[in-house]
């Protein structure tokens, strides 16, 4: 397919600050594609270009590539990546090399009559047959950088068990945040319960420990204890501060803050999961930690960056169970799916994330019907998180 042009606009996320769409023009057709942007980044991933770069970035791109004919993604990516020529794509930006891979493959998609997801599966998934429906992990209440409140964690989130359809689980969810708002409704004055970034809830909690309580109560008051299970995303690297963390008003080494997990999950059965429970750079305490405490699920994410090679190094170390793969951490659709190809084979559990600033497109829903993946991480069932839900119904219950 011969790329003809390649433009870039600036819009908001839904935080309201500027990201980027791409639109990618060939002689068989047009794509777009808009970049989500995160908060609480991993220092090794891509890079992201400010929107004014981002367009001088699409300019170098359209005159490298205009006139040549490519006829897959791999192909594609390999040139942007040399074009790029910096490991953290630091020249072309992260987010505009994605953006102009992601369009492409809407191009291909279209030209071939065929949904996206179709197109990965078939360039880089062509041994995977059956679709499972992916859980869903949903972040009910919002802490860290994603809100302004007193909780160092990140996020708590709400995962359902494998279900029958989509749209079961989701009318399930939606009842679980409607309960869950009344309960903080008559715990705190109304008017200081607020939304987070992601949709969750934010609040007043005594401490970091106090919403998995009230989570595990909304679980058993409403008789879901049995089908869904609770996570955490500390995102640790936000409150790790000159070698220790500052959890509320604590200050903890990395052996007294494994210490605190321990207690949450023996006082918290429901608690199954904890993504980067620990700084990027502590790769020896995720896995003295995941050693210890084999029942729990540790899930990298600032850890590995949606990298093949780091996932695997990780996985080497018995660090983790799971993986966080966001596209815009690796850059490309080739990238990602080769992380989200080295993680299963790895025998990791691989959920595909949105980032805390995102945009209407669902893409990410693909990669992870593409791939077959264990879970996606979509925020709460509400507002700008809504269109990940929706095309999650379309293209896994009405397909
Ligand atoms: C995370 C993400 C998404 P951000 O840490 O997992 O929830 O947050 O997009 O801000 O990096
Ligand atoms: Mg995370």
């Amino acid at each position: 397919m011969k790329i003809l042009d390649i433009r870039i606009r600036e819009r908001e996320d839904s935080r309201g600050a500027p990201t980027i769409v791409v639109f990618v023009t060939t002689k068989g057709g047009a794509g777009e594609a808009s970049i989500p942007s995160g908060k609480s980044t991993g220092m090794r991933e891509a890079k992201t270009l400010a929107p004014k770069d981002a367009v001088n970035a699409g300019a170098q791109i359209a005159a490298a590539l205009a006139g040549h004919d490519f006829s897959n993604n791999r192909a594609l990516d390999k040139t942007l990546i040399a074009l790029d020529g910096t490991p953290l794509k630091k020249n072309l930006g992260g987010n505009v090399m994605l953006g102009v891979s992601l369009a492409f493959a809407r191009v291909r998609a279209a030209a071939e009559g065929k949904a996206l997801w179709e197109i990965l599966r078939a360039e880089y998934f062509p041994d995977l047959a059956a679709t499972p429906i992916p859980r869903i992990f949903a972040n009910l209440v919002n802490g860290g950088v994603h809100a302004k409140s007193n909780l160092s964690l990140q996020e708590y989130l709400v995962v359902a068990k494998p279900y029958l359809s989509v749209s079961d689980v989701i009318a399930g969810l939606k009842k679980l945040y409607a309960i869950l708002g009344k309960m903080l409704a008559e715990k705190f004055p109304s008017a200081s319960v607020g939304i987070g970034d992601e949709g969750g809830y934010v609040a007043d909690f005594r401490d970091d420990r106090e919403p998995l309580e009230i989570l595990t109560k909304l679980l058993r008051v409403s008789h879901s204890d049995d089908s869904w299970f609770l996570g955490l995303d500390a995102a640790a690297s936000t409150f790790f501060k000159n070698g220790s963390y500052r959890l509320g008003n604590e200050t903890l080494t990395a052996a007294e803050l494994a210490t605190r997990y321990a207690s949450y999950a023996k006082t918290v059965p429901l608690l199954k999961t904890i993504e980067d429970p620990f700084a990027e750079d502590s790769l020896d305490d995720f896995a003295a930690f995941q050693k210890a405490h084999p029942e729990l699920r540790l899930i990298g994410d600032d850890l590995t960056v949606s990298n093949a090679a780091a996932i695997t190094a990780a996985t080497a170390r018995g660090a983790i169970k799971g993986v966080i793969v966001k596209p815009n951490q690796a850059g490309t659709v080739t990238e990602t799916c080769d992380a989200i190809t080295a993680a299963t084979a790895h025998g990791l559990d691989v959920i595909v994330s949105h980032r805390s600033g995102e945009t209407p497109d669902p893409f990410l829903v693909h990669f992870a019907k593409a791939g077959n993946v264990y879970g996606v991480k979509i925020g709460a069932p509400i507002a700008h998180r809504l269109p990940r839900y929706e095309e999650l119904v379309r293209i896994y219950d009405t397909c």
